[in-house]
């Protein structure tokens, strides 16, 4: 399991399902109307039950669509963790659509919200990678990247971990991780 120290915070490479990882926080690849979806998406609300789709659907009721690059918070609910940060990444419509700096910004917001809720540990998909058809390299290139800078800026937190499905997409992140 690959791991390195950036600041004072870990970062952690892991193959597998997000929804049994035990962080304090789970990011979820989400869409902009908090409606639950496919994917990751499909994956933590199944595991973590109702109670996380109704906090969706009152914070899409009390200020409107996420928009890509945001993120909203609710409850973990039967999940480990305590809370699910559902993070809206770009749909890829070729890369010259500012898809960089919106997936970028997902990242970032996230790790915001983790803050602000008290997070120390936080473990990510490859937001944007599945349905929303970012090319792998890309996104993961991006993710270490944004992580990085603000876990440096930032500070406070102990561990982020990057959760790859797929043993491809886990091969590309190690490539990066050893890399960096
Ligand atoms: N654990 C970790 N990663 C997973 C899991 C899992 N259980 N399941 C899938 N992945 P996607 P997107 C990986 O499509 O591209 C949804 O319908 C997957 O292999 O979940 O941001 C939403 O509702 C891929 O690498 O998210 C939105 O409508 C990565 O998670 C839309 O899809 C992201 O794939 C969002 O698309």
């Amino acid at each position: 399991m690959p791991e390195k120290t950036v600041g004072r915070t870990r970062l952690v490479l892991i193959q597998g399902d997000i929804t049994r990882q035990d962080a304090d926080a789970l990011v979820n690849a989400a869409n902009s109307e908090l409606r639950g979806g496919g994917g990751v998406d499909g994956a933590i609300h199944r595991a973590g039950g109702p109670l996380i789709l109704e906090e969706c659907r009152a914070i899409a009721a009390r200020q409107g669509r996420c928009p890509a690059g945001q993120a909203v918070v609710t409850g973990g609910g039967r999940l480990r963790a305590r809370h699910v940060i559902h993070a809206v990444g770009p749909v890829w419509h070729g890369g010259e659509q500012g898809e960089d700096g919106l997936l970028r910004a997902a990242y970032e917001n996230s790790l915001r919200l983790a803050l602000s809720v008290n997070a120390r540990s936080v473990a990510f998909p490859g937001i944007s990678t599945g349905a929303y058809g970012f090319p792998v390299e890309r996104a993961a290139r991006i993710a270490l990247a944004a992580v990085t800078a603000f876990v440096l800026e930032h500070g406070g937190l102990e561990e982020v971990r990057f959760v790859t499905f797929s043993p491809g997409d886990y091969g590309v992140y190690a490539r990066l991780f050893e890399a960096a």
